[in-house]
């Protein structure tokens, strides 16, 4: 059963900043999809493209898995592949839940689940790694290194997906785009006061960077193509190739 998401339907005096916890958890799948535009879609491909790049024998990483909808949709699509998912993140709530997800669904591939930082994780033998909106949540002056390090852990041929909300150096563009994502969490149900809390609690933890940056990185890291495979609004997925 999915609880619906009003941790900020009522006023709160003092919003402290956003954290991954319990009643986050509890309610994370119907925050998400009626926060981010497109995730339906962009989890679903997560699974389309992992099988195109996915290889025998490999890993395929999820970091920053949440309650593991790209696990799960990646699992999907890949009973006839060999390969095994690596699942990670540091919210004790998030990984209690995930587990108990990944119990429940009975694809082949075998998931090994971590709770940790994925600033501690080295990839190893790795086709596909997915970082679908967790970038976002780490220090901008440590997401080069990270990426980097991904890097390194990627087999040739192999892929990382990267799914983040952005912003735009434009300004007309970033206030359109900024109205359009108001627009789209007011249809599906929230108040301008949930908006607004949220965001407040959200404005120290999520920091975007924008596309040319996140193009910028990737290139200058080594992968040998990369391009934005979805965008809707202020949020984007990248495919960089190795
Ligand atoms: C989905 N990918 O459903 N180390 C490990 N995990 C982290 C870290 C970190 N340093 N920082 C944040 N997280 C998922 C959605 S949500 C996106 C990802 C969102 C974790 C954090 O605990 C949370 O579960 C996840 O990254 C971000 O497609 O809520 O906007």
């Amino acid at each position: 059963m999915t609880l619906k998401d009003a941790i900020y339907a009522k006023p709160i005096d003092s919003i402290a900043d956003f954290s991954f916890d319990h009643r986050v958890a509890e309610v994370f799948p119907d925050m998400i999809v009626r926060s981010v535009p497109g995730y339906s879609t962009i989890i679903a491909m997560t699974g389309v493209i992992a099988r195109r790049y996915a290889t025998h024998n490999s890993n395929c990483y999820d970091l920053g898995c949440s309650l593991g909808a790209s696990t799960l949709a990646m699992r999907q699509q890949l009973d006839d592949v060999q390969c095994s998912i690596v699942a990670v993140d540091n919210s004790a709530a998030m990984i209690q839940r995930c587990k108990t997800l990944i119990a429940q669904d009975s694809h082949n591939s075998p998931v090994e689940l971590i709770q940790d930082d994925i600033l501690n994780i080295r990839c190893k033998n790795a086709s596909v790694v997915v970082l679908n909106f967790t970038l976002q949540f780490i220090h901008p002056e440590q997401r080069q290194h990270l990426l980097a390090t991904l890097y390194e852990g990627l087999n040739p041929g192999g892929v990382l997906l990267l799914s983040e909300k952005i912003h735009f150096e434009d300004k007309h563009l970033q206030m359109l785009n900024t109205e359009l994502h108001h627009s789209f969490k007011r249809a599906n149900g929230y108040s301008d006061m949930e908006i607004s809390q949220k965001r407040t609690a959200l404005e120290k933890v999520l920091v975007t960077d924008s596309i040319s940056l996140h193009q910028q990185r990737l290139n200058t890291i080594g992968f040998q193509c990369v391009d934005v495979w979805f965008q809707c609004f202020n949020f984007a997925s990248l495919v960089a190739v190795k």
